[in-house]
């Protein structure tokens, strides 16, 4: 399966659960009323894009809706896609095409290691001189782990054994950076509970470590696991609340009905979405655009 095919495959769910919602409420007849107003939005609250985003949506579509004389439901729709696309914020496209360092934050199990690799090989295969750090070190099986995406990626790999200092395998990657002229220093952070203060104590110190020591720019990456849902939306707040972030990479897009999480992100946070985790192989990665995210959520409506 393609790509693309696979991440819209991946988002068939939320689509489908929103085109029944849609469907019963357009078999009233097409009528754009209050009624219809109300079932749109509750249709894309369901979609996990959060309340907020939801009336935002809304509320911009029913003056568009005066403003352009929309005539019937199916004007609404057609303007849908463009809408929650308005909803994502620039600076997706090209955020790691600059030599930088790049931290990648986020819970246990959100998909840290696997995206660090899926960018590592996308890097590496477009020509550039990649170097990965292992700061999770505490799980062994978190070390290799990420070993073994460096092999399959083919770029070298900073570890030191389990219990280390975190901030100083950060320090001693930043520092083979520089040696191999390494433009794209990716490191992968040990899973963090966002109620764990101490766990996000010594992230922050990771974080001013790479930042005093860095000859890059250095952007912090959050990584959501879109299956979440909106706990995935509280768990960047707090991560943007302690760290600043610059961007975020949503995964396990493939097969989830909660695809509306990166619209809620994108518009509680205002940040970019790096890439799209859409599976667990290491070509599993894609680009964010706004307007084909938008059009694999909500989907297009036929007025048979
Ligand atoms: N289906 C799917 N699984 C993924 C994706 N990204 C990561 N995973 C899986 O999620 C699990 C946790 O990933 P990992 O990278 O170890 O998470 P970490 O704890 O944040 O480093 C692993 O089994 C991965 O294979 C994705 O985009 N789609
Ligand atoms: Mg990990």
């Amino acid at each position: 399966m393609g790509l693309f095919n696979r991440f819209t495959e991946g988002l068939a769910k939320t689509r489908e659960s929103f085109r029944e919602d849609m469907n019963l409420l357009l078999n009233r007849g097409p009528e754009v009323d209050d009624e219809f107003w109300d079932g749109l939005e509750e249709a894309l609250i369901m979609s996990d894009m959060g309340g907020y985003s939801a009336s935002t949506i809304v509320d911009k579509l029913r003056n568009e809706a005066v403003r352009k004389g929309y005539r019937n439901a199916y004007d609404v729709l057609d303007a849908l896609n463009e809408q929650v696309a308005e909803e994502f914020v620039e600076g997706s496209q090209g955020f790691l095409d600059e030599p930088c360092i790049v931290l990648f934050v986020g819970v246990n199990g959100s998909g840290k290691t696997t995206t660090t690799g899926k960018i590592a090989k996308q890097a590496k295969d477009a020509g550039r001189t990649v170097v990965l750090g292992c700061a999770d070190t505490f799980r062994a099986a978190a070390i290799e782990q990420l070993e073994v995406w460096a092999e399959r990626a083919e770029v070298e790999i900073c570890a030191r054994e389990r219990g280390s200092d975190p901030a100083s395998v950060c320090y001693e990657t930043i520092e083979r950076g520089e040696q191999v002229g390494a433009d794209l220093v990716l490191i992968d952070t040990a899973g963090r509970l966002h109620t764990s203060a101490d766990l996000m104590r010594e992230l922050e110190k990771v974080v001013s470590v790479v930042r005093k020591r860095a000859n890059l720019p250095v952007k912090l990456v959050l990584v959501i696991d879109a299956t979440t849902g909106q706990n995935g939306l509280q768990q960047a707040r707090e991560f943007n609340d302690a760290l600043d972030l610059d961007g975020v990479v949503i995964t396990k897009l493939d097969g989830t009905a909660k695809g509306g999480i990166a619209v809620a992100v994108a518009h509680y946070l205002k940040l970019p979405i790096v890439k799209l985790g859409v599976g667990e192989g290491l070509e599993d990665l894609k680009d964010f655009d706004a307007l084909e995210y938008a059009a694999s959520l909500v989907g297009d409506f036929g007025r048979e």
